[in-house]
C-alpha cells in the first residue's frame, strides 16, 4: 500500500545515531595478553567439535592491537556512535575481588580514540564472556554470579560512567540463558531446561542489581538492556499455529519484556515450564522492573511457528548465508507491537545486519545481498517509527566480520572484510553504501533547517 512506502522513505529525525556495532570476545584478540583471565568462550572454543574448523577468538581481529585502525575506520564511515563491549575477564580476570589496570587501560585508550574521532560510545557489559573462574563457582547458575555482576557494573561507572553515551547490562540474554543452558551450542554448552530458565532470572536478576548499583554510583550514562527479539508468526491459519506462535512469542520476547516491564513473568510461559520454572525470591521482580533509561533491541528475522512437518517459512526475500529468512517487515510489526503492549523508553536497533557470501575483487569486495538487507531494514524502521515507535538510532552489525561464535570465522557480518592472515581491512560497497546513506541522511536534515 502507498502509506507504508511513503513512510519508510521519509528522513530520520536530524538528530537520529547511526552507528556499528562489535562484541570483545569476537573482535579484541589478545587472549593471553594484558593480565586477561579467561573467559567460557576460551574454553568452549577450545573443546574440540564446539566451534567450526576448530576456530577460537585467540587472535581474532587483532582489535587490542589494532583499536586505532578499527576507529580511523569507522570515521571513515562517517559514523556518529560506536557500540562495543567490555571484556569483563580482561577487567577483572577472576570475576571476584582484584581489578587488572591493564585491562581498564586498554578501554582508556580506546575512548580516548573514539573522543578523538568525534565518535560517541556505547558500552555493553556482558556480551557472552563470563570469567571462566566464576563459571567454575556455578556461573550463571549461581544467584551469587549477580551480586558480581554488580559490582563489575559499578566499578564500570566509576571509572568510565562521563565517558559513554549509553550502558547495557547484558546482550541478548535470550541467547546466553537458551543457547548456552539449553541447547549447548554456546558456552558454557549445557543442555538442561531448568537450568537455562534459572540463568535466565539470575541474568535478569543481575541486570536489576547492576542497575541499582550504577544508579548509586552515580552513573550519567542511560542505563539499559539490549535483549535479541524475533517476532513470531503463525504458519497456517490454524489454533495450532497459533498456540505455537504464542508460545514462541512467551520464549523469546515476552520471557524478558515482561518481568523488565510488567513485573512478573508470563503465566503461559510459567504454566509450559511447569517444575522447569524459575525460582524467584522476595524482591527480585521489583529490582528487575526498575525503569530503564533505554532499550536496546536486536533484530534478525521472525519465527515461523507451528508449520506442519517443519515447512519452511515462504521467505520471499531469501535467507542469508546464516539460513535465517530475510523479513524486514518483522521489524516494523514487532516494533509497533512492542510500543503498543509495553510503553517502553526511547529504543535503540542495537543490532541488525546480514551475513553474506561476499566476493572480494581487485581491492573491493562486493555485497549487493548486505545492502539490500540494511535498505530494508532501516526503511523498515522509518516505517515504525511513522507509526509511533520511539526509536532514537540504529547499529550495524557489524563494523568488522568477526568471530561469529560456533560458526567461527566462516560468517561474514562486516561492513568491512577482514583477510585474517594477514589482518588487512577492505571496506565492503556495503560500507561506502552506509556512509553514502548516513552523509545523505545529514544533508537532508541541513535542507530542512535551513
Ligand atoms: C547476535 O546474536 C549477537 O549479539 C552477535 O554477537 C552475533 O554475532 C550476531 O547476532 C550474529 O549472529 O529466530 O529467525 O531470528 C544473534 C541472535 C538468535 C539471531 C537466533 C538469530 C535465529 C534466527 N540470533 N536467531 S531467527
Amino acid at each position: 500500500s502507498a502509506l507504508p512506502d511513503a513512510a519508510a522513505s521519509a528522513p530520520f529525525p536530524a538528530d537520529f545515531i547511526w552507528g556499528v556495532a562489535t562484541s570483545a570476545y569476537q573482535i579484541e584478540g589478545a587472549a593471553h595478553e594484558g593480565g586477561r583471565g579467561p573467559s567460557i568462550w576460551d574454553v568452549f572454543a577450545a573443546t574440540p567439535g564446539k566451534v567450526a574448523g576448530g576456530d577460537t577468538g585467540e587472535h581474532a581481529c587483532d582489535h587490542y592491537h589494532r583499536y586505532r585502525e578499527d576507529v580511523a575506520l569507522m570515521q571513515s564511515l562517517g559514523v556518529d556512535a560506536y557500540r562495543f563491549s567490555i571484556a569483563w575477564p580482561r577487567v577483572q580476570p577472576d570475576g571476584a575481588g582484584a581489578w587488572n589496570e591493564e585491562g581498564w587501560a586498554f578501554y582508556g585508550r580506546l575512548l580516548d580514540a573514539l573522543d578523538d574521532a568525534g565518535i560517541a560510545a556505547h558500552a555493553t557489559l556482558y556480551h557472552w564472556d563470563l570469567p571462566q573462574a566464576l563459571e567454575d563457582k556455578g556461573g550463571w547458575r549461581n544467584r551469587d554470579t549477580a551480586a558480581r555482576f554488580a559490582d563489575y557494573a559499578a566499578e564500570f561507572v566509576r571509572r568510565f560512567g562521563e565517558r559513554v553515551k549509553t550502558i547495557a547490562t547484558h546482550n541478548e540474554p535470550l541467547c546466553t540463558a537458551m543457547i548456552g543452558h539449553e541447547e549447548g551450542r554456546f558456552a558454557p554448552g549445557l543442555k538442561d531446561r531448568k537450568a537455562a530458565y534459572q540463568v535466565a532470572h539470575h541474568l535478569l536478576l543481575s541486570h536489576g542489581l547492576a542497575m541499582q548499583a550504577m544508579r548509586a554510583a552515580g552513573a550519567r550514562a542511560a542505563l539499559g538492556i539490549v535483549l535479541n527479539q524475533s517476532p513470531a508468526y503463525p504458519a497456517a491459519p490454524t489454533e495450532d499455529a497459533r498456540i505455537a506462535a504464542r508460545l514462541a512469542d512467551a520464549m523469546c520476547n515476552r520471557l524478558f519484556m515482561d518481568p523488565l516491564f510488567r513485573g512478573a513473568y508470563p503465566a503461559d510461559l510459567l504454566a509450559h515450564l511447569g517444575a522447569d520454572a524459575p525460582v524467584v525470591l522476595p524482591g527480585d521482580m521489583a529490582l528487575i522492573g526498575a525503569p530503564l533509561d533505554f532499550l536496546g533491541i536486536n533484530y534478525y528475522s521472525r519465527i515461523w511457528a507451528g508449520a506442519p512437518a517443519g515447512q519452511p517459512a515462504p521467505c520471499a526475500l531469501g535467507v542469508t548465508d546464516m539460513g535465517w529468512e530475510i523479513y524486514p517487515q518483522g521489524l516494523t510489526e514487532h516494533l509497533v507491537r512492542i510500543a503498543r503492549d509495553y510503553n517502553p523508553p526511547p529504543i535503540y536497533i542495537t543490532e541488525n545486519g546480514a551475513a553474506c557470501v561476499d566476493v572480494p575483487e581487485a581491492g573491493a569486495v562486493h555485497d549487493p545481498q548486505r545492502i539490500r538487507f540494511l535498505a530494508s531494514h532501516i526503511a523498515a524502521l522509518r516505517s515504525a517509527m511513522a507509526q509511533g515507535a520511539d526509536v532514537r538510532g540504529y547499529f550495524a552489525w557489524s563494523l568488522l566480520d568477526n568471530f561469529e561464535w560456533d560458526s567461527g570465522y566462516a560468517k561474514r557480518f562486516g561492513l568491512v572484510f577482514v583477510d585474517y592472515p594477514t589482518q588487512q581491512r577492505t571496506l565492503k560497497d556495503s560500507a561506502l553504501w552506509y556512509h553514502d546513506w548516513i552523509v545523505g541522511q545529514r544533508r537532508a536534515a541541513s535542507v530542512r533547517e535551513s
